[in-house]
């Protein structure tokens, strides 16, 4: 072993290592991608997989990447180091084997990978072919190995250049300007796929260096995916603390999962990953995951009777609403679907991770009563969206909102660019009528409601679509609604809601919110959705009027008068928007220079769904109580 001189003698072995490294330099895009900076990436890549896999392995802990000033990048891993010695069969040196044969690297028989990114070390001698230079030290057995190439050539044997108190690999590299034109490299890109390495190999540092700006990370994370779900969710509102983990190894799998539930009305951001290899198009772990929270929700709504006998399961849409989970697995022979491997195939990585998932969520659920509360009402809730969503769909399908011209209250604006034009929703037929003579025909359409579209409490949800006033929403939209809902085909960018300071008024709120956010949710999402806020007191004072939005403001003005002034005062009260001419109007509520409005968030929508579900009377007690207890605030209810 310690004899490591190489023979150059020109025998069929060198042929074949020279055919393999041509066809390399050939086609560099048929091993490392495009030859721009995504191959410069795929490059650095490929020679990092390389010393995660030894991390995998458990034989290292340190990873250190840098790119040096000359734009040649060196990558350091404290692991075992690449075998030296000469490999029998091949007559040749390990290190050299792993950097020039294709496929070489990785499986050396006994103490090869059990675990690997899937290349077995392919990538060494890729890089080492598309490389100006390249040579490889290794510090094993107490001596420093080192085997120099120039365009993927061995310069000379691995020879013993130095003593070692460690072991480890080192690759140092230069990428060869005649394939890759430009040679640059993105710190960002590159840093995020570290921390991802890292986040995904408990206990591993990656320390990424650069010298070209002087910038240093360094990516460590003791929780692991624990960290790495905790990251992605850093600016969420969660509904459980910590994120769920479990792990365990099933014949040969080892599956890590981590996840955490949130507030958010978004698609899941499930990640999966097959020896730290980020599927993107998912495949056997992530259909056991999904069976398995899915099964498990059901199975612990219906157990805890929050699902009824005679109603049906909560979809795998539902359980996975915002939900963000790392599930990762380890195992020896991985099989993607295609060469990029976006999709893993092995279907014994399915019944594993739903065998963990399926164990372990399901006694997380039992023992966490709290979190599992609101993890199934989150899921409820988005079904119940759901099924809106196709109740809507239905109705359109029907052709019941087909056909219509545009409704013949609308006061339409005259600019056709909808980027420009609003539409005032406006409760009341006389508020409507100032509106309309108050607005600015050009760029602001006027939608009058009859005073109470609905009664709210009694309202249920296919009647409020077959209501007139909501389909004259629908049809001045001109967008659809529900699930065909073309936010593209809007004919306004701004729908403001206008109504009375009064419990009608609010509740005439609560109801529209509640449509939207049922049935045009991207109305929400994309911030067309506006309360417009008429005043409330109008103070005169002398000559001096002014409008004021709280009893707290009027007070505050009030109090600045001399008393002398404060007696010559006199307050009015807006008890509704009738009460105001169209001039009062447009200045107080229209004129975009001086009116206040506010912008409808998902919050303030969700909170208007769960009003307006109490207010139906789904659930009779609760009802009495919310009327009961906010009656008084009731004026003062922003939805
Ligand atoms: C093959 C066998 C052994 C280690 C390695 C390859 C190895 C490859 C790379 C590539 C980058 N860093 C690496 N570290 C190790 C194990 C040899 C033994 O039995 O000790």
């Amino acid at each position: 072993m310690t004899n490591t001189t190489t023979t150059h003698e020109y025998g069929a072995d060198q042929m074949t290592v020279l055919e393999g490294l041509d066809a390399v330099k050939k086609r560099p895009g048929m091993y490392i991608g495009p030859t721009d900076i995504n191959g410069l990436h795929n490059m650095v890549r490929e020679i990092v997989d390389n010393s995660v896999d030894e991390a995998l392995a458990g034989y290292a802990d340190t990873i250190d990447v840098h790119i040096h000033a000359d734009s040649s990048v060196s990558v350091f891993d404290n692991g075992r180091g690449i075998p030296p010695g000469i490999n029998q069969k091949q007559q040749m040196s390990g290190i050299e084997i792993a950097a020039t044969i294709l496929h070489g690297g990785g499986k050396f028989g006994e103490g090869g990978y059990k675990v690997s990114a899937g290349l077995h070390g392919v990538g060494l001698s890729v890089v080492n072919a598309l490389s100006d230079w390249m040579y490889v030290e290794v510090q094993r057995d107490g001596k420093l190995y080192r085997q120099e190439y120039r365009e993927g050539i061995p310069q000379g044997p691995v020879k013993v250049v130095g003593k070692a108190t460690k072991t480890g690999t080192t690759v140092h590299w230069l990428p060869n300007v005649n394939v890759f034109h430009e040679i640059d490299y993105n710190y960002k890109q590159l840093a995020q796929r570290f921390r991802e390495m890292a986040y995904l190999t408990k206990g591993l540092r990656i320390r990424f260096i650069d010298d070209r700006s002087d910038v240093e990370t360094s990516f460590y994370f003791e929780g692991g995916i624990v960290a790495f779900v905790r990251h992605l969710n850093r600016d969420k509102t969660l509904l459980q603390k910590p994120p769920f983990y479990a792990e365990r190894t099933v014949e040969n799998v080892n599956v890590e999962v981590a996840m955490q539930y949130t507030d958010s009305y978004d698609r899941d951001s499930i990640y999966a990953f097959a020896n730290n290899i980020n599927n993107a198009d998912g495949g056997a772990h992530l259909t056991g995951f999904r069976t398995a929270i899915t099964r498990v929700i059901n199975n612990y709504a219906r157990a805890k009777s929050i699902l009824k006998e005679k109603e049906e399961n909560l979809s795998g849409d539902d359980v996975r609403e915002g939900l963000t989970a790392v599930v990762s697995v380890k195992l020896t022979d991985p099989q993607f679907s295609s060469q990029t491997k976006e999709k893993l195939v092995n279907p014994e990585a399915k019944t594993a991770v739903e065998a963990t998932v399926g164990d372990a969520f399901a006694a997380y659920l039992e023992e966490n009563p709290a979190e599992g509360k609101r993890i199934v009402e989150k899921t409820l809730f988005a079904a119940r969206a759901r099924k809106a969503a196709m109740a809507a769909r239905e109705t359109v399908r029907k052709g019941a909102l087909e056909g219509f011209s545009l409704p013949g209250k609308l006061a339409d604006c005259s600019d056709s660019n909808p980027a420009r034009c609003e539409i005032y929703v406006v409760e009341g037929d006389s508020a409507g009528g100032s509106a309309k003579q108050g607005r600015d025909r050009r760029f602001q359409a006027i939608l009058p409601l009859r005073g109470k579209i609905l009664n709210v409490e009694r309202a249920r949800l296919d009647r409020l679509l077959g209501n007139n006033e909501v389909r004259a929403i629908i049809t001045a939209l001109g967008a659809g609604v529900g699930d065909t809902f073309d936010a593209t085909k809007l004919r306004y960018h701004r729908l403001l809601i206008m109504s009375d300071a009064d419990v009608d008024g609010a509740h005439i709120r609560t109801l529209l919110l509640t449509f939207f956010f049922r049935y045009m949710r991207e109305m929400i999402t994309n911030g067309h959705l506006y309360i417009a806020q008429p005043p409330l007191f109008l103070v005169k004072h002398g000559k001096e009027a002014k409008y004021f939005f709280s009893e707290e403001q009027r007070e505050e003005y009030v109090n600045k008068l001399t008393p002398e002034d404060q007696k010559k005062v006199s307050v009015q009260r807006y008890k509704g928007l009738g009460e105001m001419n169209p001039e009062q109007l447009w200045e107080t509520t229209m004129n975009p220079t001086n009116r206040i409005i506010l912008q409808v968030t998902m919050e303030d929508a969700q909170l208007a769904d769960e009003t307006f579900t109490m207010l139906m009377g789904d659930l009779v007690p609760p009802r009495k109580k919310f009327i009961q207890t906010h009656s008084l605030e009731v004026k003062n209810l922003d939805v």
